[in-house]
């Protein structure tokens, strides 16, 4: 193959350490920065293959979102904006790991396997988090890019959802949108404009401000180039912006979800609504202290639970029959899961961990509402419910109370990022709703109330053992974990507990909710204990909270 020479060669300058063996985790290829120059080059390699292939723009996203600095890791990018496709995941893994004499028989192994005509061209739209490794690690996969004849174009610093829409304007002759973080902006900003242009008691009010904590990461960066878009329209405070602290170190959406704490470096005013970004602004969180400064967080659960209201009670002032789905994994809340079914008598799916499973889910229906409950999510709505929405919305013959509630609908598709989670746009709709329904953050919070909970990290030697099954909801391996937990869960009162290898972090995630939040702290200790004693704890056993 005459590309195979440049191959060769190029790949000299990107060499795989000899028997290091990375897996394809929850959302790509994760850990220490100074291991992951040969995996970018051949992601560069793969998604030039990929881009063959499917005969489109595939996109590379250099970033380890919310794990520390010194870690970094890459999301490849399908066609829509979707995350790659389990089997390509297998090809990610075989080619990562295939040691250096081995890669042109592992690349030709894939080309055969998916008869990829080698002269198809490719192009492949790479972009980066601010994360100090990332500047070379992304000229890594440009490398592999042009290593196989491929072109690219480098969008530098943007946020993996920016990312993830470029690739889909792209790849739908601009009828998404424009491919540019300008057309990014413009899009999504003019449609909150839209939503929010009827004033309303909310901003009458005067608390038409939001403070953001942008995890020292790129997500500050680039709601600060979105403001002069946004015409005053929303008034943000912008804290944790990169000009001093670490990112993602005590800030970010996965800090505030897991410690249930504010951030440092971020000042808060009673009552006043706050967010937090993670390090790629793919997830969102918000919450507020009381005038008692006790802390309230509105995490991904909650964010569902308000847009699906909004939908739902919009569908209905429309007069459009849509079905709505709601999507979540484990970690969601008990509460939130029986109020969407109870309350809200909206269908509710349960999908494992990682938003490629939500997203696939949540295409199924007229309009899926999927979000993790550390605050990844966004809507999908099917094209045939958009054409609908459209359709009423240029009607001239309906009332009036159907014609805003199509207009509004029509708004909401537009400002909405269906390709991925999206912290910027999932921000811009949760305030356009709090605007337009009038509400506060305390009323929000009200729709329904928490389980207690608690998430907890455990080091073992290799996670690996521990297997699941029921959408991560059980464990089938090490043998006796399940049944442990089980006996522990019936120590406390509405409780519930289950454990899962992360796929991120070399650790095993332990959760845990019960009807107090000693029970929950309680039950969560003594759960670690178990994947410790079960699984092959190491560093010392854990001590309780
Ligand atoms: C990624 C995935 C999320 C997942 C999170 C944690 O988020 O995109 O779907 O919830 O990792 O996964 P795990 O529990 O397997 O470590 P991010 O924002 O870090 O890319």
């Amino acid at each position: 193959m005459p590309q195979f020479k440049e191959v060769s060669k190029q790949s000299g300058l990107h060499p795989k350490p000899a028997g290091l063996v990375l897996q394809y985790g929850t959302a790509g290829f994760r850990t220490n920065a100074k291991q992951l120059d040969h995996i970018m080059f051949r992601m560069g390699l793969l998604a030039t293959l990929r881009s063959k292939k499917t005969k489109a723009t595939i996109g590379v996203m250099v970033t380890a979102s919310h794990n520390p600095e010194e870690d970094n890791g890459v999301k490849l990018v399908d066609p829509m904006g979707e995350m790659v496709t389990p089997t390509w995941e297998g090809y990610a893994t075989q080619l990562a790991n295939a040691e250096q004499e081995d890669l042109l028989a592992a690349l030709q192994d894939i080309i055969k396997k998916e008869a990829i005509n080698m002269s198809q061209e490719a192009n492949v739209f790479v972009g980066k988090d601010t994360r100090s490794s990332s500047a070379s690690l992304s000229q890594a996969v440009l490398d592999g890019v042009s290593a196989l004849g491929g072109h690219s174009k480098d969008y530098g610093l943007v946020t993996t959802p920016q990312l993830h829409y470029m690739v889909c304007c792209q790849n739908t002759q601009c009828k998404y949108g424009e491919a540019t973080v300008e057309g990014y902006y413009k899009k999504l900003c003019q449609a909150f404009i839209q939503l929010t242009k009827n004033p309303c008691t909310f901003y009458c009010v005067g608390v038409d401000h939001l403070t953001v904590d942008g995890a020292n990461g790129i997500g500050a960066l680039k709601v600060r180039e979105m403001e002069s878009h946004l015409k005053r329209e929303l008034h943000i405070s912008l804290f944790n912006d990169g000009s001093k602290g670490k990112l993602n170190h005590q800030c970010g959406a996965d800090f505030v979800k897991v410690q249930q704490k504010p951030p440092t470096g971020i000042k808060m005013n009673p009552g006043e609504r706050c967010c937090s970004f993670d390090g790629d602004a793919d997830r969102i969180v918000y919450y507020y202290a009381d005038s008692e400064g006790q802390f309230h967080l509105l995490d991904g659960d909650k964010i569902a639970t308000l847009i699906s209201t909004f939908l739902k009670e919009l569908l209905t002032q429309a007069g459009l029959d849509l079905e709505i789905a709601v999507v979540q994994t484990a970690y969601a809340n008990g509460s939130s899961t029986n109020y969407l079914e109870d309350t809200m008598k909206v269908i509710v799916r349960c999908t494992k961990t990682g938003v490629k499973h939500l997203h696939h889910a949540a295409q199924e229906f007229d309009i899926g509402v999927y979000f993790e409950a550390n605050g990844h999510g966004t809507v999908l709505f099917s094209k045939a419910a958009e054409e609908k929405i459209q359709r009423l919305a240029e009607n001239s013959s309906i009332n009036d109370e159907r014609k805003r509630a199509a207009l509004l609908l029509q708004n909401t598709v537009n400002v909405i990022n269906q390709t991925v989670g999206d912290a910027i746009s999932d921000m811009l709709l949760i305030e356009a709703i709090l605007a337009i329904k009038g509400m506060t953050i305390q009323q929000w919070d009200a729709i329904y109330s928490d389980l207690p909970n608690r998430q907890l990290k455990v080091k073992v030697s290799d996670r690996r053992v521990i297997d699941t099954t029921d959408a991560e909801r059980r464990a089938v391996s090490p043998a006796g974990l399940q049944e442990a937990i089980d006996s522990l869960v019936k120590n406390y009162r509405e409780a519930r507990s289950f454990v899962r290898p992360s796929g991120t972090e070399d650790v095993v995630r332990v959760y845990a909710e019960a009807e107090t939040q000693e029970s929950a702290d309680a039950l969560a200790h003594d759960v670690s204990l178990a994947v410790y004693r079960l699984a092959g704890g190491v560093g010392g056993e854990p001590k309780p909270l």
